[in-house]
């Protein structure tokens, strides 16, 4: 059992076999970069078996490569998006992966990091069929587990594309858009999360934690005011707590990990006599490491450092933060984003258990030190504060928290524009 694992974990209660903690093996992927590719990728492709490939509605292909860590969970990498009429598959993402799930309790009894400290990766459980309708069910092999088939690969129905009515004889463009998915439900303790990725047909990416399973049944003492109760009466308090999910995202735009990191505020300004309101917006390039909080119409983009759209604009990726609970209680919980430096041993949001040398912190907030930002990490934290209801019994009903990445630019037009639409880009030219 190495040192650094245990140097702050936290307590969990008896929910880990004796044996658990012990190793920190990576499931890791072998293969051989395909004769006569171009430039190099930053690392060799992925063999077959840990490879994920699905040609979406009007054409769209996302690829990636898999990998399972016994404490990050599934870990995807090489992500690339190739939409209809790309010669090439467009890389967005070197890796991605959960950074933390760091849970407090409201009494301050209980604080667990679950990943880093409570055997998040351990508790990776088998899928029946049914839970991965119409898809497949890839074997995992878990260190000191054995395997499991944890990982579910499939596609669903996301409703309308684009709808759009021609002016004048009834025409209607509409698509009807489908999702590649990819899952896999962890148990710790008595929750299991359920950690989803979703590909958009449009180049959209979706991130996403469900926590579904048990509320813990050793937290129903919140007779102290910072609870809700759960059985008949006025009895068993389910105690409140937060569950703050951390993602860690290493872009990799056109293959490059240099992407430029831009913040983008609007302000408004009301009406003065009898005009209207007038919306002025501004661009703040994040040229150093920043603990960044989310604002009413503030975001985030990623700009590739070397690809152009065919209209010569900058390809990025927008970071879409879902709804959050940011949680006041530690430093590294304070801020809504996080752009580091990137170093390859800072891994974890909070717990951070690789060895970073003497006395280096290990949770993200410290390590934004004034860095110039060349090769940024980008962090995103989405709290969710859980006041436990009645109807949380039982099985709980997942609580979904997340975030999206958005293409923006990194096509010159909506990639699934129909043929017969594709010449309006631009300012669409008067009739005359
Ligand atoms: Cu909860």
């Amino acid at each position: 059992m190495s040192v650094p694992r245990l140097r702050r974990a936290r307590r969990r209660g008896a929910v880990l076999a004796a044996g658990a903690l012990l190793g920190t093996t990576v499931a890791t992927t072998t293969a051989a970069t395909p004769a006569g590719a171009a430039p190099a990728p930053p690392r060799p492709d992925c063999s077959a078996a840990y490879r994920i490939e699905s040609k979406l509605d009007g054409g769209t292909v996302w690829r990636m490569c898999w990998r399972y860590d016994t404490d990050s969970g599934l870990v995807l990498d090489k992500v690339t998006y190739q939409p209809p009429g790309e010669p090439a598959p467009i890389r967005v993402l070197n890796s991605a992966k959960l950074a933390q799930i760091h849970v407090p309790y409201d009494d301050g009894n209980a604080e667990y990091d679950d990943l880093t400290g409570a055997g998040f990766g351990w508790g990776l459980q088998n899928l029946k069929p049914g839970e991965c309708p119409g898809g497949t069910i890839t074997s995992v092999k878990v260190p000191e587990v054995g395997k499991v088939n944890g990982l579910c690969t499939t596609t669903r129905a996301r409703g309308h594309a684009y709808r759009m009515a021609a002016d004048e004889g009834g025409k209607v463009w509409q698509a009807q858009g489908k999702d590649l998915l990819v899952y896999t439900v962890n148990k710790v303790g008595w929750y299991e999360y359920i950690t989803e990725w979703r590909f958009s047909s449009d180049g959209t990416i979706g991130a996403n934690v469900g926590a579904t399973g048990s509320l813990s049944p050793v937290d129903y003492n919140a007779t102290d005011g910072r609870g809700w109760p759960i059985g008949k009466g006025a009895r068993d308090y389910a105690t409140s707590h937060a569950h703050n999910v951390f993602w860690k995202l290493d872009f990799g735009l056109d293959g490059s990990s240099k992407g430029r990191i831009e913040q983008y505020d609007s302000k408004v300004t009301p009406p003065v006599r009898g005009g209207s309101p007038t919306v002025k917006t501004t661009r703040t390039p994040v040229t150093r490491e920043l603990a960044g909080d989310a604002k009413n119409m503030r975001w985030w983009r990623v700009v590739s450092a070397t690809g152009k759209n065919k209209d010569g604009h900058a390809r990025s990726y927008e970071i879409v933060p879902g709804h959050t609970n940011t949680y006041a209680g530690r430093p590294f919980t304070r801020h809504d984003v996080y752009f580091t430096q990137a170093r390859a041993c800072e891994q974890f949001a909070s717990n951070n258990i690789l060895n970073c040398g003497p006395n280096a912190p290990d949770s993200v907030d410290k390590w934004v030190n004034g860095e110039t930002l060349t090769n940024p990490a980008v962090w995103v934290n989405i709290g969710f504060h859980h006041i436990a209801r009645d109807e949380d019994q039982q099985p709980m009903p997942v609580h979904w928290q997340g975030f999206q990445l958005a293409p923006r630019d990194v096509t010159a037009m909506n990639p699934l524009t129909p043929a017969d639409l594709a010449g309006q880009n631009g300012a669409p030219r008067q009739r005359s």
